[in-house]
């Protein structure tokens, strides 16, 4: 029997189409890094949840949306995308359960913004015209290109992942970190300022980064090592918890 982890990516939505879907990347990242990815049903129902965590090693917070400020007690600015509250509410649920359980976490894009927002913190709804005179932040295809560089903090644990003091990353999201939440600390700063990594002291794997190493991680070795520093906290996770009950997530 395969001894890999399974990791949950939470679903993408797409109310136009009806649809639940995915981006490649995500499932190829966790898997080029000896991972078993599967997509998360866009259910949150409280009972359900243990359950469904209690058969997973890690999860995975992808893109999309815009996180509701509404998760950061502030109003809706008018240059705030669209929200997904269904999203919203599963991926609350998830990260509480899941932070508890002291599961492996990793969030990209959205996923820097919504640990951020569930922790406390409060976020750019729009940079451009939150942070006039920053940096462009939202590339053109294709995304697996560098747009700007980031400045990785040498006692975060993604400087040893990046294996250097300054990363090129891509960048596509218009919204970021405005206050960092207390319980996280910065792993990464883009040239004007941006947090674009963060990450949780004294938890087996909480990363989170502003970039998208699922559409580099083909030709960027930093990426690939993101992916499989996460799997392998994923792994280390998996053989503490092959008897655990689902009873212990409650
Ligand atoms: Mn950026």
């Amino acid at each position: 029997m395969s001894t890999k982890p399974v990791i949950g990516i939470t679903p993408l939505v797409d109310e136009a189409r009806d649809s639940y879907w995915m981006l490649p990347g995500y499932m190829e990242g966790i898997t080029a890094a000896g991972g078993i990815p599967v997509m998360l049903p866009l259910v949150h129902d409280a009972e359900d949840l243990p359950v469904l965590l209690g058969k997973l090693d890690g999860l995975l917070f992808a893109g999309g949306h815009d996180v509701s400020p509404a998760l950061y007690q502030e109003p809706v600015s008018d240059l705030c995308g669209a929200v997904c509250h269904e999203r919203d509410l599963l991926e609350r649920r998830l990260f509480q359960l899941a932070l508890a359980a002291d599961m492996p976490l990793f969030g990209i894009c959205r996923g820097i913004q919504l640990f951020n927002a569930l922790l406390g913190g409060k976020l750019v709804q729009d940079l451009p015209a939150e942070t006039p005179g920053g940096l462009p932040h939202q590339q053109k295809p294709p995304y697996d290109i560098p747009f700007h560089a980031v400045t990785i903090a040498e006692s975060s644990p993604l400087y040893p992942i990046a294996g250097s003091a300054r990363l090129q990353v891509n960048s596509y999201h218009h919204q970021a970190v405005r206050i960092k939440a207390p319980a996280l600390e910065v792993s990464a700063t883009a040239d004007d300022g941006i947090i674009e990594g963060l990450y949780m002291p004294g938890k087996r794997f909480v990363q989170a980064v502003q970039w998208h190493p699922e559409f580099s991680f083909r030709s960027d070795p930093a990426s690939l090592r993101l992916f499989q520093a996460f799997v392998a906290a994923c792994s280390e996770y998996h053989s503490n918890h092959i008897n655990v009950s689902e009873a212990t997530l409650h």
